[in-house]
């Protein structure tokens, strides 16, 4: 059984209701169970400027999956959610990512552990610090350590 945090992100056609179903189902994922979820947090967004604030947060799943197995679910759940993205860093209904799998690091041509972009990203550090403020990254990267170069810049915590 390995923890794994995911998450979560939406600008598009009402995104707090495809958060919010988005942890129904991943309460409903085979051979795992939903630990925690985090606050919806409101972001601004990172990319072009011309699209609206996301919606992100974060869920803790122990899993018995294996990494592309799990990633093959979050990428069900998506097309569920009918899934578009017209462009590189543009809108989207719903995004979910890996971004820790235990303490594993994973290169793989489908699947990056941890997530890449999981240090410049403070709409992931800051859910991962309400869930889990003693994390560390694989390499023994604090998580409380990437505010100082990635500080939390406009994000909100609403309610759900
Ligand atoms: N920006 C924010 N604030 N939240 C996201 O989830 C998000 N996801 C993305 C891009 C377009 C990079 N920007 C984002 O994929």
């Amino acid at each position: 059984m390995v923890n794994a945090f995911i998450g979560l992100g939406s600008n598009l056609d009402n995104p707090k209701a495809h958060v919010i179903k988005a942890l129904e189902e991943l309460e409903q994922l085979p051979h795992s169970q939903l630990l925690l979820a985090s606050k919806l947090y409101l972001s601004k967004p990172v990319g072009p400027q011309d699209q609206d604030h996301f919606i992100n947060a974060v869920a803790l799943v122990i899993t018995e999956l294996e990494p592309l197995t799990l990633l093959d679910e979050l990428q069900a759940i998506e097309q569920r959610h009918q899934r578009v993205r017209e462009r590189h860093w543009g809108p989207r209904t719903l995004d979910l990512d890996i971004l820790l799998f235990g303490d594993q690091t994973i290169h793989h041509s489908r699947l990056t552990v941890p997530h890449a972009e999981l240090p410049n990203r403070d709409f992931v550090i800051g859910p991962l610090l309400e869930l889990s403020p003693n994390l560390s990254l694989p390499d023994g990267t604090q998580i409380q350590e990437l505010l100082q170069s990635c500080p939390i810049d406009g994000l909100i915590s609403i309610e759900a």
